[in-house]
């Protein structure tokens, strides 16, 4: 027990160097969007089209048709101008598009970045009058059109993810359209420009929980249910068509499905004794318990304790007379000892921001006179 209280306080200090497989949005859930008829809606609110903003959300598609809609405030149903549209296109490739004046041809501006490959993505666009617009994907600012005029932002059109209301212009009542087939999530919205660190740190999965001038937040965690809560202004979205179950609904997922826990020898050069074996029962995973041992039938046999090493960053450093290091000292903490051949019993808190996240492992006999280095264990959380 007391191991178990010692490992969780080191986790969280640990949280701010851990580096993960693939990049995934924050949090525990997304929605996942049929391509047929699909949606969240969230009530037109001005403050969601202003000429000053930066939209960004996390994507993962396969679809290469149409103009899929990751989200968008779609043409208006008064003054026939387009608000601003986040998609992806025929090409697979991430591209904005708005109307800067009533009945002209949309502006299409094609980020040149393809994202429709079946991995989480973090796309965004900021907007400036006088600067343009800049598109950015996973962090890198991927096209400029500094010389752009603004969009309008009279638009009272909704706030849609997964599809376009009023492609077709101001006529009413206007169907949805242009459905997007696959997972969104992380659907936030800022009145002014994000810079290249900002993007750069969403990109790896921070929750942008305390970014000045943020005005919207769809982190689209609840996980159930027939709403999705904006967490900085209380604007509620709709699932679907009607307040209850409909087949417009997108889907609730969770991250887990996609990540396997992974305990993964690693025996350094030169190599270590293959003596820390991982957990028979697995890898370690979010709210469970993660018991390796070191074995000592032909490693430190007169070892009078074990100790665990794990780190948020790998090493490979020969050190004479000890071994090869294999965690990063400067991102490790110690846990235990243990009494020779026992478990060590780590507990792996409940937090869904630690799915994906990949530690280094290694453990130490405790010998007379000195230590002893066992192989390393590469470890990705996943979940039970
Ligand atoms: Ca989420
Ligand atoms: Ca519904
Ligand atoms: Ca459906």
């Amino acid at each position: 027990m007391f191991r178990c209280l010692r490992w969780l306080v080191s986790l969280s200090l640990l949280l701010p160097g851990l580096t993960a497989m693939q990049q995934l949005p924050p949090g525990c859930t997304s929605l996942a969007f049929d391509g047929q008829d699909d949606f969240v809606l969230v009530p037109h609110d001005p403050d969601l089209v202003s000429s000053t903003f930066t939209v960004a959300a996390w994507m993962r598609t396969t679809q290469r048709s149409g103009f899929a809609t990751i989200v968008a405030v779609g043409e208006d149903s008064r003054n026939d101008v387009a608000g601003w549209w986040l998609y992806v296109d025929s090409a697979g490739r991430f591209g904005f598009a708005y109307e800067e004046a009533p009945r002209t041809l949309p502006r299409w501006l094609d980020s040149g970045q393809v994202v429709a490959d079946d991995h989480w993505h973090h796309v965004g666009v900021s907007g400036t009058p006088g600067s343009g617009f800049a598109l950015w994907v996973d962090g890198v600012r991927a096209a400029d059109f500094p010389t752009y005029p603004p969009i309008v932002s009279s638009v009272n059109q909704v706030l849609s993810i997964g599809c376009m209301f009023g492609f077709d212009g101001p006529a009413q009542p206007q169907p949805p359209d242009h459905f997007f087939t696959g997972r969104i999530d992380e659907v936030t919205y800022w009145n002014r420009r994000l810079s290249a660190g900002e993007f750069a740190t969403l990109a790896l999965g921070t929750p942008p929980t305390t970014s000045p001038n943020l005005v919207a937040r769809w982190a689209l965690d609840e996980g159930q249910g027939q709403v999705v809560i904006d967490s900085v202004g209380g604007r509620i979205g709709q699932l679907g068509a009607q307040p209850l179950v409909d087949p417009a609904d997108p889907v609730w997922r969770s991250f887990p499905v996609d990540e396997p826990a992974v305990q993964q020898v690693r025996p350094g050069m030169p190599a270590n004794p293959s003596a820390l074996r991982g957990d028979p029962l697995g890898g370690p995973v979010i709210g469970g318990l993660w018991e390796p041992s070191v074995d000592h039938s032909s490693f430190a046999r007169d070892a009078v304790g074990d100790a665990l090493v794990v780190g948020g960053a790998m090493s490979n450093l020969p050190v004479p007379g000890l071994g090869t290091v294999l965690v990063a000292p400067a991102s490790s903490v110690v846990l235990g000892p243990v009494v020779p051949g026992v478990p060590f019993s780590v507990g792996v808190p409940d937090d869904c921001a630690l799915v994906g996240a990949v530690l280094f492992a290694q453990a130490a006999a405790l010998i007379p006179g000195g230590l002893a280095l066992t192989n390393g264990l590469d470890l990705r959380i996943g979940t039970p």
